[in-house]
């Protein structure tokens, strides 16, 4: 049954990030970006404490958006057609945000490092005792991946949000797809997903050194 309008479902990003692979492992922008939709609705529902992190979120959603709506749009289908034609028109700024501070290329490597970060909290909550912290969780998660990349004044106010976290009973109910026990399983079909259009994304990066964008 599709959950009330408004109302966040595990279902729908799980199926946005499905969606985003294509055969010939091309990650298609739009349902990407619908996924990232997905999951900010949910970080809202969670309270104004994770604003300052919905709000970067969504500011790079919308520049992604704006690429895809624009006059290339066709450029912007795939990840692939961004990255070539991004970098073949010198659109990329390499060494300092100068020309291009909004790239299509630095931008989404913003998402992808969160989606890194996505990834090990799922992983951890899945396979977390029922009694364990969700805020423990997510710290770990965090330190494990995006804490590299951010300056301590922001890990410090993501650290005390995280405190503000429902336990992980109360979250996986939240998620929308019935019991903590059947969330725990519908986790478990989601992540391969998610990992399939994170691995795809940093092996392309990775090729083309994109990995360090400014
Ligand atoms: C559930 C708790 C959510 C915790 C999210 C962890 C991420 C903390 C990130 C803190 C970001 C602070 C704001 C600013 C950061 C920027 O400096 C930084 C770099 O950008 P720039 O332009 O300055 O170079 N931006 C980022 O690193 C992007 C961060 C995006 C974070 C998006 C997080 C979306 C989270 C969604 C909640 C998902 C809940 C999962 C459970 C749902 C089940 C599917």
């Amino acid at each position: 049954m599709a959950a009330a309008a408004g109302a966040f479902s595990l279902r729908e990003v799980l199926s946005a990030f499905q969606a985003a692979v294509t055969e010939r492992r091309e990650v298609l922008l739009g349902p990407y970006l619908r996924g990232w939709r997905g999951l900010v609705r949910f970080l809202n529902s969670l309270g104004a404490i994770f604003s300052f992190i919905s709000k970067d979120a969504v500011a790079k959603i919308q520049i992604m958006e704006s690429y895809c709506g624009g006059e290339r749009r066709e450029e912007y289908r795939t990840l692939q057609s961004m990255v070539a034609y991004e970098l073949a028109s010198g659109l990329v700024d390499i060494q300092r945000r100068s020309e291009h501070p909004d790239s299509g290329c630095r931008t989404v490597l913003r998402l992808h490092r969160a989606l890194r970060w996505l990834q090990l909290f799922l992983e951890g909550l899945r396979t977390a005792q029922e009694d364990s912290k969700t805020s423990t969780i997510c710290t770990d998660s965090y330190n494990a991946s995006l804490a590299a990349y951010h300056p301590w004044v922001v890990r410090k106010a993501a650290t005390v949000a995280f405190c503000a976290l429902p336990s992980r009973n109360a979250f996986l109910e939240i998620m929308n797809v019935g019991t903590p026990e059947e969330a725990v399983v519908m986790l478990g079909d989601a992540l391969p997903h998610i990992s399939s259009v994170y691995g795809i994304t940093e092996e392309l990066y990775a090729q083309h050194k994109l990995l360090n964008l400014p």
